[in-house]
């Protein structure tokens, strides 16, 4: 993989599908990570594929009426519900099956949804989605805020950044929770397959997403998405930053294969410091070098964290030798 992913643009032509279904023209911010992963997933899952997508910017920039950038089926849906959409969708399509209108083909379900969709408001649906066991994919592509609507706080937003509603000041340092840990909550759903990604590691991601759809049943990636705007960074930076997030552990790429965990990219030997990932993001040029260290020390740790269930897990299909 490490060898696919420096040689990217070699491989690329011959491993990537030319097809796009997300197509150029939408209105999404200069070096939008989002919009970039949409490309991706799209690509991986090919036309057999209908999208289930709650608000959130990716629905915003993307469907501006009269126009669409969508060449997949695609159902805009509230905030809360795109996992429980997704549900009567792939109920939907299981009877068209049974009635042998759609015998021929396997059309896969995907719900898709930004973190505030994901891990608060939505929440609820994709949890009762994932326990009813339908076949449904569920990306969702967190950028770590509420983008769309201004730079809220979502229960993903990480420790010390500034947003509009938990703004940097003489007051405050920021966010003073930590990132919920949403692929650990699907993990805790018996899932067959869990995943992290970036659009920085395009091949990974598309394998990843390749996978998923191979799956009769529930599956979950979480798609660490850079936002340039949300993050006051430079919009040349965003694959960059991708890139630092995992380099520095700060959001590693790994997958849970029926309850085995395995790193899909692998770090470097040792773990660069937070600040070169810190550093050039606006929302945390407030921190001093203590707040670093308390970030420093708690990635560390959460790093180790997941070493050891590397280490320490085995498939279900081995336990149950
Ligand atoms: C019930 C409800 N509450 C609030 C809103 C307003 N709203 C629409 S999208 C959104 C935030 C979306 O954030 P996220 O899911 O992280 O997606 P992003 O825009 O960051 O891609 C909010 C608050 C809404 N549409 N419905
Ligand atoms: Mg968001």
């Amino acid at each position: 993989m490490k060898a696919l992913v420096e040689n990217f643009d070699i491989f690329a032509p011959r491993l990537v599908d030319k097809e796009e279904y997300f197509c150029a023209g939408h209105r999404a911010c200069q070096g939008c990570g989002e919009a970039l992963a949409i490309r991706q997933m799209c690509k991986a899952l090919g036309k057999d594929t209908v999208i289930a997508n709650a608000t959130g910017c990716m629905e915003v920039i993307s469907t501006l009426y009269p126009t669409t950038a969508w060449k997949l089926p695609w159902i805009h849906v509230a905030f809360p519900n795109a996992a429980a959409v997704g549900s009567g969708v792939e109920a939907g399509l299981t009877a068209l099956r049974r009635k042998g209108k759609i015998a021929d083909r396997y059309v896969k379900t995907v719900a898709i949804g930004g973190d505030g969709g994901t891990a608060d408001i939505g929440l609820q649906a994709l949890s009762g989605a994932m326990e009813r066991g339908h076949d449904m994919l569920y990306v969702c592509f967190d950028n770590e805020a509420y983008m769309n609507t201004g730079i809220q706080r979502s229960s993903a937003t990480p420790f010390g950044a500034s947003t509009t509603t938990a703004p940097a000041g003489k007051a405050s340092f920021g966010n003073k929770t930590w990132k919920k840990n949403l692929p650990e909550i699907m993990v805790g759903h018996n899932l067959a397959y869990v995943a992290t990604a970036c659009h920085s590691y395009p091949l990974d991601f598309i394998e990843k997403v390749k996978k998923a759809r191979k799956i009769k049943g529930p599956t979950y990636i979480h798609c660490f998405s850079v936002c340039p705007t949300g993050w006051r960074a430079k919009s040349e930076e965003c694959i960059k930053l991708g890139r630092l997030a995992v380099e520095t552990g700060v959001f590693p790429l790994y997958e849970v294969e029926k309850g085995k965990y395995r790193m899909t990219i692998d770090p470097p030997e040792k773990l660069r410091p937070v600040e070169d990932y810190l550093k050039p993001q606006g929302r945390f040029r407030h921190l001093t070098p203590d707040q670093i260290k308390i970030i420093q020390d708690r990635v560390i740790l959460e790093y180790k964290k997941l070493q050891n269930k590397i280490k320490c897990s085995k498939s279900w299909d081995e336990l149950a030798k």
